[in-house]
């Protein structure tokens, strides 16, 4: 899916700004819908969880409702229009002037609608917007309704189906990161010609110097006879190269390469011309292998130096906030780190672009999280395989033409431990499909859980095995040598996969201002030592490709016995202040290079 961009051809119709918001209950509402009474102001894009102090908003559950008026100028008259929104957390019924036109599952990726024949231009309509945040065995991200992960649904009665008649309903979502719902991003209208540019795929490869960009235009809407044509733009935005015909491969004489920060990001653009319409996709010229154990970006082994990430801050919640995504990209070269994952779901198309501008390697992940019942039950017979099916098929239509998205991660943390085989026919077979689906056929892997790897036979058949462990935090808490013990049996167990290995959560706990000269966890000391260990171990192993730490900033989560004021394993805390790990790391990675590290 084509992201929304303005030129000769389109025009965009920004709907972020103060809407008009009433919090509704679980009841859902059907083919027609009206703004509740007594609404209230809220900003857009944004969650709404945190922009009023109560607990109503905070902890809902069920249906929000977010209403305006839109006006469509005349002068847009003879235009297609589409109503276009870019992540409703966690699924969406779209009304307008009352009436059902959209409905969507799935609260991280953008889906749209069009509206060419629903509206009058010079005319204002009402558009309203139905947000269920609630999350269950069939949702990804996973809630489980009977069991909550990171709080206590123990009611300390004998009877727990009693206690569960006086239990307000709320979400336990199988995750610990808050469960920030509303309009999360942008909404918009855009326009294009009748007929239009649906959709641009772009593969680039290098032949010795030169640069090929195989691509494919896909057309819609009414039929003309003219044909498409497209011109690689350099930076400078003088042609590179010119094709004519919907799909073709281009030669870029002596290319310039995307390359991660500090090399140079270059980046194309491939201008698409079809009858009266335009579009332009930025890309960038790289290439991405899994060779024995190495990663190449480029034909170069590449090291990982990074994090978890999460959308998440103060007010916003997981809403798009283009200034902090700036702030953190500039904190991430700071680092001197490379790469980050988009834990634990897709982030906003901004980010990506963000960071094919700056040279940042992305492994994209979809909000499969907490397909884990600890075994109490096999989370491979909830009803969720067509949805994160649907869901790998929208991430990659929406961020495969981004050169710095390096590898899929198809999910975090599964139970691959209790139902071995149940997980490999899961996840082996959405790895296939995935392959299917990148025109690109990046690599494709999935995080594997803390459990027992022995058993679990999935994890060794992903193109790069990405592990989370917590030694010396979950468990052997706060023992580092019994952990670099562990850490080391598990380490030669890898080695024998024969893959890539890299680690793609490890950390502690460290509250900022706590310091201590014997580290104990929680101080700041005890995780700069639990990083320092472990690294060391990691230094050591020519297969290891990559440390990614948990996470890069302090963020919100569930409230329960786990967390004091949310997650503390941030290298920054959540206002973005460096703990002391975040100068470790600096010094650290400013010493590894991205290439030929191992
Ligand atoms: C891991 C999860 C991550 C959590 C982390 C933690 O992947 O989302 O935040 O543990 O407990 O299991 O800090």
């Amino acid at each position: 899916m084509l992201y929304p961009r303005e030129n000769d051809a389109r025009a965009v119709i920004d709907l972020a700004g103060i809407w008009n918001f009433k919090l509704g209950d679980d009841t859902e509402p059907g083919e027609t819908c009206a703004m509740p009474a007594g609404a209230e102001p809220i900003a857009v894009p944004a969650s709404y969880n945190d922009q009023k102090d109560v607990p109503e908003y905070r902890n809902h559950y069920g249906f929000a409702y977010y209403e305006r008026k839109v006006r469509i100028p005349r002068f847009f008259e003879g235009q297609r229009l589409v109503l276009r929104l870019d992540a409703v957390t966690h699924s969406a019924k779209v009304y307008l002037d009352g009436r059902l036109i959209k409905t969507h599952k799935g609260g991280f990726l953008p889906f749209e609608v069009e509206i060419t024949d629903l509206v009058t231009t010079g005319t204002e309509a009402e558009l309203l917007i139905a947000v269920d945040n609630r999350v269950n065995n069939s949702t990804l991200p996973i809630g489980n309704e009977d069991m909550a992960f990171f709080g206590s649904d123990n009611p300390g009665v004998p009877s727990v189906e009693a206690a569960k008649l006086w239990r307000k309903k709320q979400n336990l979502p199988g995750f610990d990161f808050f469960n920030y719902a509303g309009l999360n991003r942008p909404v918009r209208i855009y326009t294009t010609p009748k007929a239009y540019i649906e959709d641009v795929t772009i593969v680039p490869d290098i032949d010795g110097t030169d640069g090929i960009v195989n691509y494919e235009i896909l057309v819609g809407g009414e039929a003309t006879d003219t044909d498409v044509q497209v011109d690689v733009l350099d930076a400078e935005g003088q042609i590179a190269a010119s094709a004519v015909g919907a799909n073709g491969k281009i030669k870029v004489p002596r290319a310039k390469l995307w390359n991660p920060y500090p090399g140079e990001p270059y980046l194309y653009t491939l201008r698409v011309v079809y009858g009266d319409d335009i579009y332009e996709q930025p890309f960038g010229i790289r290439t991405v292998e899994v060779r024995g154990t190495q990663f190449l970006i480029n034909g170069e082994p590449f090291y990982f130096k990074g994090f978890g990430k999460h959308e998440d801050s103060a007010f916003h919640g997981r809403g798009l906030d283009q200034c902090l995504n700036v702030k953190d990209v500039n904190l991430i070269h700071w680092l001197h780190a490379n790469s980050f994952r988009t834990s634990h779901y897709p982030y906003a198309e901004e980010m990506y672009e963000l960071c094919d501008r700056e040279g940042i390697v992305i492994i994209d992940e979809t909000p499969a999280v907490g397909i884990n019942a600890g075994g109490a039950k096999n989370p491979y017979e909830y009803p969720i395989l067509e949805h994160h099916k649907q869901v790998l098929k929208d991430m990659i239509a929406r961020d495969k033409n981004h050169p710095c998205v390096v590898m899929w991660s198809m999910g975090n943390e599964p139970d691959t431990e209790h139902f071995p085989e149940a997980a490999y026919d899961y996840w082996h077979g959405l790895y296939e499909y995935t392959h299917s689906l990148d025109p690109a056929n990046r690599p494709v892997t999935f995080v594997c859980c803390q459990n027992n790897y022995e058993k679990d036979i999935v994890t060794r058949s992903m193109d790069v095995v990405c592990f989370n462990r917590y030694y010396g935090w979950y468990n052997l808490s706060g023992d580092l040598d019994a952990a670099c013990y562990a850490l080391n049996m598990e380490l030669d167990f890898w080695e024998k996969q024969g893959k890539p290995v890299m680690i793609t959560e490890y950390g502690a706990d460290a509250v900022a201002g706590i310091h201590e000269c014997v580290p104990e966890m929680f101080s700041e000391e005890y995780q700069v030592e639990f990083y320092k260990r472990q690294n060391a171990e990691f230094d050591k192993r020519s297969f290891f490709i990559g440390e990614q730490v948990w996470n890069f900033a302090d963020f919100g989560t569930i409230q329960g016995v786990m967390r004091v004021d949310g997650n503390k394993k941030g290298l920054f805390t959540r206002e973005r202040r460096p703990k002391m790990a975040a100068h470790y790391f600096r010094q650290r990675w400013g010493e590894i290079p991205n290439f030929g590290y191992k």
